[in-house]
């Protein structure tokens, strides 16, 4: 794949635009997303600076996060052209990168992820406007069985709603979620390994607990307009310029087995303000 080339069509854009999202097949070869998959599943230092919440079911909602994309696998994936070009493509100009996790949600386990907008936390720390964009890449495949994404299409034209704590997780408003509902589609966004969804962040998303026998892990990098810098210092980062790599960077660094997994972990989920500052 050659860097820089304009990746999305106008399409795809104007989907993005309609309903909040966008699927992209295959953005990633087998090669490469099974590199991912083999990296993130024997990651020691991942699975240590993991976080964990209770779904208020007893099911575990699982992650690790971390602010910058260092240069390991998982930095490849955040920082490459055929990612960062696409973001830029549909929030109409340069982005940085605001945060990447992975989403561990692991087989008889994985816990519930309550509807919510990323806005709605994300508004907490100085960002001005909804200009980010989250993408989910699958690293197993997703299905309605193990609790893929579900994604309520068109949702990000409601605007931010409020969000309530409940337990460890934030919740949009209940009431209005359930009129949108009534409105709008649900949709369950099935993936294969190697398929990226790209969403707005004020899209409606939520996810079922995982009674399956199959993990359903996820990484996904989210990035920030750079007119969009917020205005006050929170636990992700203002502007800091994305340097981006070429496409073949993926499997280059995937081969290696040295340098694969060169990134800072950062256990921010445990003590992470946006959702605890929606209790004030
Ligand atoms: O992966 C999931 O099931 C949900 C993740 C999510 O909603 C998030 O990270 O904001």
């Amino acid at each position: 794949m050659k860097s820089n080339q304009s990746l999305l069509t106008p399409q795809q854009i104007s989907d993005y635009d309609r309903d909040g999202y966008i699927t992209v097949r295959g953005l990633f070869t087998s090669e490469e997303a099974g590199l991912l998959g083999e990296t993130a599943h024997h990651d020691n230092a991942m699975d240590k600076a993991s976080s964990t919440m209770d779904d208020g079911s007893g099911n575990d909602v699982r992650l690790a996060l971390w602010n910058h994309p260092g240069d390991g696998i998982y930095g490849m994936f955040a920082r490459c052209n055929r990612v960062v070009d696409s973001v830029e493509q549909l929030l109409g100009g340069e982005v940085y990168h605001y945060h990447s996790k992975m989403i561990l949600k692991d087989a008889k386990v994985g816990g519930a992820w309550a509807w919510h907008q990323d806005y709605g936390y994300w508004y907490q720390n100085g960002v001005l406007y909804p200009d980010l964009c989250s993408v989910m890449m699958a690293v197993d495949a997703a299905t309605p069985e193990n609790g893929c994404l579900q994604v309520m299409k068109g949702s990000h034209k409601l605007g931010r709603m409020n969000h309530i704590l409940s337990g460890d997780q934030a919740g949009a408003d209940l009431e209005r979620v359930e009129e949108a509902g009534k409105r709008l589609e649900v949709v369950h966004v099935t993936m294969d390994p190697g398929d990226a969804l790209f969403f707005h962040a004020n899209l409606l998303h939520a996810s079922d607990a995982n009674n399956s026998d199959k993990s359903r892990w996820a990484l996904i990098c989210c990035y920030n307009s750079a007119t969009n810098d917020p205005y006050k210092d929170s636990h992700h980062p203002r502007y800091t310029k994305l340097n981006k790599v070429a496409d073949d960077k993926v499997l280059e660094v995937g081969r290696d087995d040295v340098n694969r997994s060169r990134v800072a972990f950062a256990d921010l989920v445990a003590d992470d303000q946006s959702a605890k500052s929606l209790s004030d």
